[in-house]
């Protein structure tokens, strides 16, 4: 069956014209510098994002680890959002093999960190305490619901890192969709960051890669740490050959997943049974929803019977689900998608009636 797969935007396979551009790179050895697909989608990445110098690495995963460990010793501090990808969902690497001490702070119902927090949250010269040395944000903050966070805000936090001599990352897996859901230059959200994090393989659609931005001196470190943890990469212009597909032609589009994103949040505020997140609507490329008491299939059972019926959906917690919108989902998809939830909760609210 050809599924409609909502699950991440992760799943976005290549396109016909990436996999051409992939099956003709030129391509060198990387780990000697001298694959040229490879290099020409850096120097494209660190001028889109206004930086000196860019690396292109296997996963977003990887590019937050070796941003953490270029900018940190061990024991020193890091400020992150308790709902940050970086702090729930990196198997803990920054603490496992840099020796590194996440310092988390609650991510704000806007997906922010309030200013006040990370203010208080810096620690004073004393026998006691770790050294704070760098504050993380995650634009678009996935889990508080692919919320994109101004270029107002991204700079009022590198205020308060400059002003206290503290280092500042931003996960910007997504920072693309926040550009385009903002109707902002990428490079505003970036410029008050000493390194940026952003991934190709999500709605930018390659099928592998992130890449880590910040000064040539960053990037020479962090290049050595990547060595170090496996991640020469050698003939990898054949992947970078997709990521520059990805930077010339796929982040003009987002806007449409964007759309479509809001279509289904429209649309699955009106079956009964599911309370969507945001009242106010959304703006990027996800959706997130609770199911209500009255609903008495399990996230397990829902995801079974989307399968069913076509659509692959994936839960988010234990009655909780997030959708999210792609390039390979397309109008019909959402209609199916919303067709496909209406059909599924109002038969089961039947079967309980009788
Ligand atoms: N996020 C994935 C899952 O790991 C949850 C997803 O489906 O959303 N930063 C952010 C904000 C992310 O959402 C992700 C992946 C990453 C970093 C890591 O990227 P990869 O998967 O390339 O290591």
């Amino acid at each position: 069956m050809n599924y409609i797969d909502l699950r991440s935007d992760t799943v976005t396979k290549p396109t016909p014209e990436m996999r051409e551009a992939m099956a003709e790179a030129e391509v060198g050895d990387d780990v000697y510098m001298d694959d040229p697909t490879v290099n020409k989608l850096q120097e494209k990445a660190a001028i889109m994002l206004g930086k000196q110098d860019a690396l292109f690495v296997p996963s977003g995963t990887m590019g937050n680890l070796l941003a953490l460990l270029v900018h940190c010793q061990r024991g020193d501090e890091v400020i992150v959002g308790d709902q940050s990808h970086i702090y729930m969902n990196e198997a803990g690497g920054m603490s496992a093999l840099g020796g590194v001490h996440p310092h988390p702070l609650a991510n704000q119902r806007d997906g922010t960190l309030a200013l006040d927090d990370i203010r208080a949250s810096i620690q004073t010269e004393d026998v006691h305490h770790t050294i704070t040395r760098l504050v993380c944000i995650e634009n678009t903050q996935n889990v508080c619901g692919g919320i994109p966070l101004s270029a107002e805000y991204t700079t009022q936090v590198g205020r308060i890192a400059k002003e206290n001599n503290l280092l500042f990352h931003i996960d910007g897996a997504r920072i693309f969709n926040a550009a385009a859901a903002l109707n902002v230059d990428v490079k505003e959200l970036t410029a008050p960051a000493d390194s940026v994090m952003f991934c190709l393989s999500k709605g930018l659609v390659s099928p592998v890669g992130s890449i880590l931005v910040g000064t040539k001196k960053f990037i020479n470190s962090a290049r050595h740490l990547r060595k170090m943890l496996g991640g020469g990469m050698r003939q990898a212009g054949v992947l970078a050959a997709a990521g520059l597909i990805s930077l010339e032609k796929m982040y003009t589009r987002l806007g449409q997943d964007h759309a479509r994103a809001k279509k289904l949040f429209e649309g699955l505020k009106q079956v009964n049974g599911l309370v969507l997140d945001a009242a106010e609507g959304i703006s990027t490329n996800m959706v997130y929803f609770n199911l209500t008491d009255e609903v008495k299939l399990s996230v397990d059972q829902i995801i079974d019977e989307m399968k069913k019926r076509g659509v692959l959906v994936d839960w988010a917690g234990p009655r909780r689900f997030r959708l999210v919108t792609h390039y390979w989902v397309d109008d019909a998809g959402v209609e199916k998608t919303l067709k496909a939830f209406e059909e599924l909760l109002q038969s089961t609210a039947q079967k309980d009636h009788l």
